[in-house]
């Protein structure tokens, strides 16, 4: 084997390297908040379930879909604060723009107001690429340490998947989808 062949294959295995230690650390949290879309003035159609199953289109046949009439806020409220590097958004049809904010000591009011909620704003990303059938990604300069998300949006898109991407390994233990709706909606 020449030693160019050698090089190039060791390059590669660092590579997979690299990539492995990347995918092993990025970590979707989203399933383990309590999600919550606003209510009273919105009115959406789907279920809040189908935003963190991990089904979307080009891994399953048949995803749920969320959807705005117009427009909507969903909010995620995490257990505890997490180094949140990346949030993406599965859009389907209708092009819409989005505004995720990113707050460390919020919670969900018992009321179920949840809007603009006290506790400090860490971060604020905004996309206006009105893009369709596609994940919409939302990263902050560095990671973010918070604890609740807000998705506000405009335009009404269909909503396959929310995934809130963390860097750490071990800050969030995972809760079961019937905890978080037995925690809520009791
Ligand atoms: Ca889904």
């Amino acid at each position: 084997m020449s030693v160019k062949r050698i090089v190039w294959i060791g390059g590669f295995c660092l590579v997979l390297a690299v990539t492995g230690v990347v995918l092993t650390s990025a970590r979707n949290v989203a399933p383990d908040a309590v999600t919550k879309a606003t209510e009273g003035y919105n009115v959406y159609r789907g279920e809040l379930a189908y935003l963190t199953d991990g089904k979307y289109p080009g891994n399953s046949d048949n995803p749920g879909v969320f959807q705005w009439e117009n427009k909507g806020i969903l909010v995620f409220e995490l257990p505890e604060p997490v180094a949140i590097a990346e949030v993406r958004i599965y859009v389907g049809e209708n092009p819409a723009s989005f505004i995720v904010t990113l707050f460390l000591g919020a919670k969900l009011g018992a009321d179920g107001q949840s809007r603009d909620p006290e506790g400090e704003q860490k971060g604020c990303i905004e996309n206006y690429d009105f893009v369709t059938h596609q994940w919409v990604s939302f990263r902050p300069d560095a990671p973010v340490i918070a604890d609740y998300v807000q998705i506000e949006t405009i335009g009404g898109p269909e909503i396959y998947e929310v995934e809130i991407l963390t860097e750490d390994g071990n800050a969030v233990q995972p809760s079961s989808w019937g905890f978080i709706k037995s925690r809520f909606f009791h």
